[in-house]
């Protein structure tokens, strides 16, 4: 069992029921979500020790109903303050077929920003400590949020606690300057990094080299390697063939060696929070000491099998995980 610290904000996602639309819809299903919160509840269930630093507003129904969702889920909610203005909310329209979907971000001016004002106690949030996970998401809710979310790296890097990074760029909340000075900055402080070479391609301005996709992400890898001490990383290449079917092949690269998992196939019920069912299942990897053909198949079908389930994250054992992996026919054993 590791313990993890995981750094973001709770959202709320409401949700047109059965592919209506946003404008129309007359009621809406809610999930909480949060891309970090989301690997928090994974690795829970994945058998770690959980803790989220986050802030939700006090006194206020939301904010105890996402605290609920943590310990619903087994994540602790130590470092959950109780301050600031209101909970993050985000509006989702599922697309069908070839329809594309909508989403809609009401998220400024949330709790997670009273973080910045408090004096936050490091030596406490990493008390017996081993690992610190974050995403591109945290930095980008707030230009008051990325000097945090700095700071936050170097105090683990100053007690010897391992960081994961997940670019998770998001065009909507910042700009791809404001990403990348920010990344540029955080590199140097991760130990695990999740991004492919697309990510660099559109961020970074980077010119692929190669002909493969290998080739490419390989070069990428020793890039993140030389340039910022990155020792390992992980990423998905994801074929939308529409909106209900995807293809998914996934990538891990360490000791200077990039793995490329199974390519596989499935039906989607619900994508959000895919990529950090994926996260959470490299990072049970790693943690386990898993070899990358193993490592792969696991988060792949870790990832697959969130997207099977309606919400942002799904909870699934490390048993359910294997038990998928062998026998795929979707049957109930009785
Ligand atoms: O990765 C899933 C997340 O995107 C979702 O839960 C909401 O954190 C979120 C965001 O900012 O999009």
């Amino acid at each position: 069992m590791v313990k993890v610290v995981s750094i973001g904000e709770i959202l709320i996602r409401f949700q047109a029921p059965n592919h209506s639309r946003l404008s129309q819809t007359p009621h809406f299903d809610a999930y909480y979500g949060g891309a970090e919160a989301n690997v928090a509840v994974g690795l829970s269930h994945l058998g770690h020790d959980l803790t989220l630093l986050s802030s939700l507003p006090k006194d206020h129904p939301l904010g105890d109903r996402a605290v609920q969702h943590l310990r619903k889920h087994s994540v602790s909610d130590r470092l959950i303050l109780r301050d600031g203005e209101r909970i993050g909310i985000y509006y989702v329209e599922q697309g069908f077929s070839n329809r594309p979907g909508k989403l809609v971000y009401d998220r400024q001016h949330s709790s997670i920003l009273a973080l910045v004002d408090r004096s936050i106690d490091w030596d406490d949030v990493y008390l017996e400590q081993d690992w610190l996970h974050l995403s591109g998401v945290t930095p980008a809710i707030d230009p008051k949020m990325r000097d945090f979310v700095v700071h936050a790296v170097k105090e683990a890097n100053a007690r010897g606690v391992k960081v994961s990074f997940d670019f998770n760029f998001r065009s909507k909340l910042w700009s791809k300057e404001e990403a990348v000075e920010t990344f540029k900055t955080l590199l140097p402080y991760v130990d695990h990094c999740f991004a492919g070479w697309k990510d660099f391609v559109l961020l970074f301005d980077w010119e692929p080299k190669g002909d493969t996709m290998l080739e490419q992400l390989q070069l990428f890898y020793k890039r993140l390697q030389k340039e910022y001490d990155i020792s390992s990383a992980s990423c998905t290449n994801r074929h939308v063939i529409n909106s209900s079917r995807h293809e998914l092949t996934a990538y891990h690269f360490d000791g200077g060696i990039l793995h490329e998992g199974k390519t596989v196939k499935f039906d989607v019920l619900d994508r959000i929070g895919g990529g950090d069912s994926f996260a959470a299942g490299v990072l049970h990897g790693i943690f386990s000491d898993m070899k990358p053909a193993e490592l792969l198949d696991f988060s792949t079908a870790l990832s697959a099998l969130n997207h099977f389930v309606l919400g942002d994250n799904s909870g699934f054992s490390e048993e359910e995980v294997f038990d998928y992996i062998q026998n795929q026919s979707g049957d109930v054993s009785r």
